[in-house]
């Protein structure tokens, strides 16, 4: 019998949710923990006892007792050689953890029974804490432990496009989580909370403000305010950072030049980041964009992204920071094909950056589409560090509510194969550094969060939070591993509920390919909000910004020719993989609009015609939703009924959804190409200037 909650299941607790074990799991880890051997001398340590608490009152029913030494079996004993003298005792071999790595074992101390949480420095203990609370979620065993792991990537961050003003530049979970207003007077307890989720996936920081950001959160109110959210992160490892404007010294500074070489400029951003550093010791840095969709940048000054980076880079560096410096940019005035033009901009300056800097490259060279190919820059640039970002906030994949889970789009590109040094130089040993042999690596999420009892603005947007946070961990891990351990945690273990939910989400992104941009289709949404279809729209005040652009259809065949025939975009990939994808019979057909321009009738695979099987993935997607609405219809018994009528209640929206998206885009190609269905296709209800007349003024999140 699964014991009912007493309250309503609104979300809020995500994946840590500490709800009574099955009996016969509880027995065992409650015989396995009813002891507790920890310190709690730092505010680290005091987290890490805290949530150890939180989880066994939750899961067992009790807290364990607080113990000093080992005297019966069943003892957990937390701690770091430095600070426990038992921990020291066992002489565990904690070398290879680093500072963040932790080790769960299953040991014996003066005869009995106990498991150890280990690492060399509290947050690695703490990170361990999370772990083993994890295992107990999962239902796993309580003994026989013996577990290490430590992170792959140093800088796990969110990057939050929040506002002052509280609005969420492409968030649909509500207004931010940070109220500057009444901060640093008021800490709104979920700012722990917030923290607590982040640190139990090893995130290790978050960018506060809006990438597009103003000069005002660098003034001295805004600091103090970003200060108290430092000091409330803190103790769960996590450094806050900020989005610079590179105008600033102009703004608040009261210059007249940003110019990145000026004395003045200089002067002006050390001393700023003196004062940051007063305010909050451990600042992480910051995070640029520049000469990008209008803001300003060291182009404005016939600067490079270099010489830009380098000035913020000088400024930080006494204090141990680091300088993020984004590379999604193309230019107003640039009549090139936009996929190309980060590339172009920055091959030529690798090797010129300071060595606190990092290039974040988004994970594809457009934009955040529902499916890209990896990004060329990465392994182009062996001389600096790059870090990954991508978009967790789904904004060109339906907003809050259609599900797709991304740990699948994550490993896609994480997998990819670069083939800059031979096979095996994939996308993910760039991330790690291995391939190129850098020590400063990184990767970002543009984060889902807001204000929303339920954080992400659906259930399962939850699993989009933590599948980043764990591959940000360890890039390696699968997907389905990740999706199982989130639905377990978040769900029930019951593998009835498991398997069919885990095989849903795998699914999902696909599904979402299919009906919004199959087959290398891209950028088909409609302008500025984002919401819904519109590969119709043209004429707008940049060429790029429109869907004709992108997918270049008439009469007589679609796609973006980025071979040699056309933008020659293929040429910035290495030799073998341009070779594959510049040839129309070898391009991965998930890819073939996104190089090819190709006639309406062209054969693929299958023998079927192109339209005729870009017909067919569209009802694919629709088909694959309303699936999943079957198959969560049918697991009701397993879910509280809260969260089970929101997640069917947003399944149905996005089937509507998902058939509007296939119906305005068939309609719409069928106005160019004239073509009929293929037998067996249910045309479009309503003529094509019906999509077109639909509008959304007040779309979230624009
Ligand atoms: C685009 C978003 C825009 C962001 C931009 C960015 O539509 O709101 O400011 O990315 O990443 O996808 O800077």
């Amino acid at each position: 019998m699964q014991a009912l909650p007493l309250h309503a299941e609104d979300g809020y607790d995500l994946w840590l949710r500490y709800r009574p074990l099955p009996a016969a799991d509880a027995r065992a880890w409650q015989a396995a923990a009813s002891q507790l051997v920890a310190a709690d001398a730092t505010p680290t340590q005091a987290a890490a006892l805290a949530e150890l608490n939180r989880g066994l009152e939750g899961l067992l029913g009790t807290a364990p007792a607080r113990v000093s030494t080992v005297r019966r079996d069943g003892a957990l004993v937390l701690g770091t050689p430095a600070s426990s003298p038992l921990v020291a005792g066992l002489r565990l071999d904690a070398a290879t953890l680093g500072r963040e790595g932790y080790l769960i074992r299953s040991v014996r101390i003066d005869g009995h029974a106990a498991t150890v949480i280990a690492g060399n420095d509290d947050i690695g203990v703490l990170y361990g804490v999370f772990a083993f609370l994890r295992r107990m979620l999962e239902g796993r065993a309580s003994t026989g432990i013996d577990l290490r792991d430590a992170p792959r990537v140093q800088l796990r961050l969110l990057d939050h496009w929040d506002n002052l003003d509280r609005s969420v530049e492409r968030g649909y979970a509500g207004q931010s989580l940070w109220d500057w207003h009444k901060l640093p007077g008021h800490l709104d307890p979920r700012y722990t909370d917030y923290a607590r989720a982040n640190a139990s996936l090893g995130i290790n920081g978050t960018v506060l403000n809006n990438v597009n950001a103003k000069a005002l959160s660098l003034t001295a109110p805004w600091l103090e305010k970003a200060a108290a959210l430092a000091d409330v992160m803190r103790p769960y490892g996590i450094r806050v950072y900020l989005s610079a404007r590179f105008s600033a010294p102009i703004e608040i500074g009261g210059l007249d030049t940003a110019d990145p070489l000026d004395p003045a400029v200089r002067r002006w951003w050390r001393d700023k980041a003196d004062e940051i550093y007063r305010l909050i010791p451990d600042f992480g840095g910051f995070l640029v964009k520049a000469n990008s969709e209008g803001q300003p940048g060291p182009q404005d000054y016939g600067r490079s992204h270099a010489d830009g980076a380098n000035l913020l880079a000088a400024a930080v560096a006494p204090h141990g920071g680091i300088v993020m410096w984004r590379a999604f940019v193309y230019s107003h005035e640039q009549p090139d094909d936009r996929a190309k033009q980060a590339y172009s901009e920055f091959v030529p300056l690798d090797g010129s950056f300071a060595r606190n800097v990092i290039v974040q490259v988004k994970n594809g060279a457009i934009d955040f589409q529902p499916r890209e190919p990896f990004h060329p820059l990465f392994g182009a640039m062996p001389k600096t560090p790059l870090m990954m970002e991508f978009q967790l906030t789904k904004e060109y994949l339906g907003f809050a509510t259609h599900l797709a889970y991304l740990g699948t789009l994550y490993e896609e590109t994480l997998r990819a194969d670069t083939h800059v040094q031979g096979e095996g130089s994939t996308v993910l040993r760039v991330v790690d550094g291995s391939l190129h042999g850098h020590g400063l690596t990184g990767m970002a999420g543009v984060a889902n969060i807001g204000s929303d009892r339920n954080w992400s603005g659906s259930i399962f947007d939850q699993a989009n939070w933590y599948a980043f946070g764990r591959l940000a961990w360890n890039p390696a891990q699968s997907a389905r591993d990740i999706a199982a351990e989130w639905v377990r945690m978040t769900f029930t273990a019951d593998p009835r509920f498991v398997a069919p939910v885990v095989d849903m989400m795998m699914a999902s992104h696909e599904a979402v390919v299919d009906y919004m941009t199959p087959l290398g289709l891209h950028h088909l949404m409609a302008r500025g909000h984002h919401y819904g279809p519109a590969p119709w729209d043209a004429g707008s005040e940049r060429a790029d910004w429109d869907p004709v652009y992108y997918h270049r259809a008439d009469a007589r065949g679609i796609g973006f020719d980025r071979t040699a025939t056309g933008s020659n975009a293929v040429a910035q990939y290495a030799a073998p993989l341009a070779a594959g994808f510049g040839d129309v019979h070898r391009v991965p057909e998930k890819y073939l609009l996104w190089f090819h321009h190709v006639p309406w009738d062209f054969r693929l695979a299958s023998g079927d015609t192109l339209w005729n099987e870009l017909a067919h993935r569209y009802t694919r997607g629709v088909d694959e939703v309303r699936a999943m609405r079957a198959t969560w219809a049918g697991l009701s018994a397993h879910v509280d009924a809260e969260r089970h009528r929101q997640v069917a209640n947003f399944l149905a929206i996005q089937q509507r959804e998902a058939q509007w998206w296939r119906d305005a885009s068939l309609a719409y190609w069928q106005s160019l190409n004239r073509l009929p269905l293929p037998a067996g296709e249910v045309p479009p209800p309503h003529p094509l200037s019906w999509y077109q007349s639909l509008s959304f003024p007040f779309a979230p999140g624009h």
